[in-house]
């Protein structure tokens, strides 16, 4: 996870600053072409940029001190009085058959791609969606907003887990930071906006 933060999330935000020189480069000198040529570049940066910044949002250390001495709610589930916890047991059941449904759903993903838990702003209701790349959710799902999410991509798993991506997505939910997830839904249902339509800042 370490390596996946520092190598992986910082070359995102690299060439994503790089697109934007770049293009303001290209847009002075009037380079229809190079123009062009960086929007498709500079979207998949800005997608994994600011993916990847939510789903950091949404880990946490568990509540035992780790090898480095962090403690935090991570793998807690809120209980029974949380909102969110009753919408999902209304839409699925019990907390674990959305987990499972949720993974299950994570591992069909061909390729690399992302996995979501949304609000679905028109039809009031949870929805599991995934998006391929780095494709945003709201550049896809317009009434959707993100309340959590896993990185599907093998960079994500491949040190620890190898090939075992069920084993990865099973983990995930033993570090899961609810309260991100909850505080996410709250704002979702009473139609808080975010900045940048997905994130808050
Ligand atoms: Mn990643």
């Amino acid at each position: 996870m370490k390596l996946h933060h520092d190598k992986h999330h910082k070359a995102y935000t690299d060439n994503l600053n790089k697109a934007i020189k770049d293009l303001k480069a290209a847009l002075d000198k009037n380079d229809a072409k190079a123009v062009k040529d960086l929007l498709p570049v500079l979207d998949f940066n800005k997608g994994g940029y600011v993916n990847h910044k939510m789903f950091w949002k949404f880990l946490q250390p568990r509540p035992g001190r780790d090898k480095e001495g962090y403690r935090g709610q991570g793998g807690v589930v809120p209980d029974d009085k949380s909102p969110l916890i009753q919408a999902i047991k209304k839409q699925f059941e019990s907390v674990q058959k959305f987990m499972d449904k949720f993974n299950e759903i994570a591992g069909k993903i061909q390729g690399s791609g992302w996995c979501w838990l949304v609000y679905d702003t028109k039809k009031k209701a949870l929805a599991i969606v995934t998006t391929k790349d780095q494709d945003p959710v709201w550049t896809v799902y317009c009434d959707m907003r993100v309340l959590f999410g896993v990185d599907a991509w093998e960079h994500a798993y491949y040190l620890q887990y190898k090939s075992a991506k069920a084993d990865y997505f099973k983990a995930v939910w033993t570090v899961t930071n609810w309260q991100e997830i909850q505080r996410r839904y709250d704002d979702a249902v009473a139609g808080r906006k975010w900045m940048g339509k997905g994130d808050k800042k």
